[in-house]
């Protein structure tokens, strides 16, 4: 299937290692696809969904030990512990070879090796990258076909000498003679292992089959492994949602935005506007890659070719474009199972029917307390048939980003939206990026947890590098082309009760950071950047009273006085590492609050 020589040996070699029954190189037809998912309903491993409800859809259980990304067997192995950082596991790269080689030796036996030849981004853009997977997993091959684009094609840009990220995964669990899987395969907790190398743009995954533990074109790739690529090259590997956004008259403009997770971020890239007018179309919902066009603008593209979407409190009132882009075609892992072969999941909005079966593989009990699909459980969707997908969603030359957006869970101290005032401002804001947590909740101390850019475990290297990063790559372009930023914060509360409405509410914010883009939208200043003045966010026909919305937009020196305290307490982890441009940014912001 191919000539490239490289991509030829470093097959073979680890074929010899890991001992396959045989290699099949996948081509992504059609044909294959299916081939694999009959296999998997024939061994009874994976159902069928009903033609007429879920044409071409399928439905796995994972086992219960493998069920969502393991941050803390993921590893970060530079050649210096350093150059990981404070914020990522490391572990020293030739110790971490042998350890899994050793786990690697005979781990295919009795199961095929697939190769999977991964575009991440339309084949043959500038912006895109190409990957080859190996893996035991044919689970892995037919999510890698939504999410990314796969095969033959990819073959053919590859070329005799192109140069391939090279992905090395197993799902831990090799076959004795005549054994065959009776459930989802995998390894113990304490033997998996999600290791990246930088230096070499490696991957090794061992011991998972689920989601970006094994499907490693996603965050293993296209995000830890790229932000290094991104570094090293001069462009962005972000944990961003991309959006298109279009005003009664016609204008376009790109928006990238990134968020932790549980801050509706599927949501706002599917978002339905309720402002007349004004139309929200989606590029991507999880990852940018974003480059400098020889116009001087910020070109991006989505790397994936699907959604990998949570299922829970997904509905048609929710994220309706999410749920069409499941209609057909879509696997779905770890949600309930209904009688009549369709999908339930707790938030669908309707109740479960009687006789569903639990993502553990029982009949559901309502009554048990317990939830019917796992809080992780997933949609891989292919992404063209989302409802809302824009019409430049594969241009292999990007979309120009005109703003960038960050946001959080905060309660309190944050406004609505404050704007940054300039690009480094705007890394600053990026940087201290995080959400409230309860202590009940996660088991750590209550207060803001900070995920800089949303990439606390998805950054391949030194986070205070990564903002130097971000910072260098201001300098490239000058400020009438940059992208703008802005601080969004739909959580704020008072007395209890959420100040501002959300969902498809949002647009409203979207609408002021548009018109901001042209220059229009009358703000005040603050110590921590403009902030819409009243009246400039479109609030009609909603149900909010001036006070309500004044107090959405407030800004406190005294909280921000207490706020500077704990972005203190983060610089610190970065030591010598923190850009001296982020300092400057932070002392600018105690001088004008008066510290
Ligand atoms: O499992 S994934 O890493 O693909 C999704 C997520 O955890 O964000
Ligand atoms: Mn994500």
């Amino acid at each position: 299937m191919t000539k490239n020589q490289k991509l030829i040996n470093w097959v073979n070699q680890w074929a010899e290692v890991m001992q396959p029954d045989n290699v099949v190189w996948c081509d992504g037809s059609e044909e294959e696809n299916q081939r694999l998912l009959d296999g998997y309903v024939n061994a009874g491993l994976a159902v069928k969904l009903n033609e007429k409800k879920r044409p071409g859809s399928y439905y796995f259980r994972s086992d219960p030990s493998d069920v969502a990304r393991v941050e803390n067997r993921t590893f970060i192995c530079s050649k210096t512990q350093e150059e990981a950082g404070p914020t990522n596991n490391w572990e020293d790269p030739e110790k971490m070879r042998a350890t899994m080689l050793a786990k690697y030796k005979g781990c295919m036996k009795g199961r095929t090796m697939y190769v999977i030849p991964f575009s991440m981004g339309p084949i043959g853009s500038n912006i895109a990258h190409i990957g080859v997977e190996i893996t035991d997993s044919a689970y892995v091959v037919v999510n890698m076909r939504i999410m990314a684009r796969i095969g033959k094609p990819v073959l053919d840009a590859l070329g005799e000498n192109g140069f391939f990220v090279p992905c090395v995964h197993s799902v831990g669990k090799p076959l004795a003679a005549g054994e065959v899987d009776k459930t989802w395969p995998c390894a113990p907790i304490e033997e998996k292992y999600i290791v990246h190398f930088p230096e070499t743009y490696e991957i090794w995954s061992y011991g998972s089959g689920y989601g970006g533990n094994a499907l490693l074109g996603k965050k293993c790739l296209a995000l830890r492994i790229a932000s290094k690529m991104g570094k090293d090259q001069g462009w962005l590997a972000e944990h961003m949602l991309i959006l298109g956004i279009t005003n009664p008259k016609g204008e376009k403009k790109y928006i990238a935005a990134a968020f932790p997770s549980a801050c509706g971020k599927t949501n706002l890239a599917m978002l339905v506007p309720t402002i007349p007018g004004w139309k929200v179309e989606t590029v991507g919902d999880d990852i940018a890659w974003m480059k400098y066009g020889a116009d001087g603008r910020l070109y991006a593209i989505n790397p994936e070719a699907g959604f990998f979407g949570v299922a829970p409190m997904t509905s048609l009132e929710t994220n309706p474009n999410a749920m069409h882009s499941a209609d057909a075609n879509t696997i779905f892992t770890n949600v309930g199972l209904t009688p009549d072969g369709d999908v339930w999941w707790e938030g669908i909005g309707y109740d479960c029917p009687a006789g569903t079966i639990d993502w553990k593989g029982n009949v559901y009990d309502p009554a048990s307390g317990e939830p019917c699909a796992h809080a992780n459980a997933r949609f891989t969707a292919p992404a063209s048939q989302c409802p809302c997908i824009d019409s430049q969603w594969e241009n292999p030359a990007g979309v120009p980003i005109s703003a960038i957006l960050f946001g959080g869970r905060r309660p309190s101290t944050v406004p609505l939206c404050h704007e940054a005032a300039s690009w480094n401002h705007g890394v600053f804001m990026g940087s201290i990026v995080g959400s409230e947590v309860t202590a009940a909740a996660i088991g750590l101390k209550a207060g803001v947890r900070r995920d800089p850019f949303a990439m606390l475990p998805f950054c391949g290297y030194n986070m205070g590098d990564y903002f130097g990063h971000w910072i260098d790559m201001g300098k490239k372009s000058s400020a009438d082309k940059l992208p703008k930023f802005f601080f969004v914060n739909w959580f704020r509360k008072k007395d209890g009760k959420w100040l501002w409405p959300g969902y498809g509410e949002n647009s409203r914010v979207l609408a002021y950071i548009f018109n901001r883009c042209n220059g229009e939208g009358a703000t005040v200043d603050t110590a921590i950047g403009k902030v819409p003045a009243a009246g400039a966010i479109n609030v009609e026909g909603l149900n909010i009273t001036a006070e309500e919305m004044a107090n959405a937009l407030a800004f406190s020196t005294d909280e921000w006085k207490d706020e500077v305290a704990l972005i203190e307490e983060q610089y610190a982890m970065f030591g010598s590492h923190l850009p001296k441009e982020l300092r400057a940014e932070l002392d600018g912001l105690k001088s004008r609050l008066g510290m």
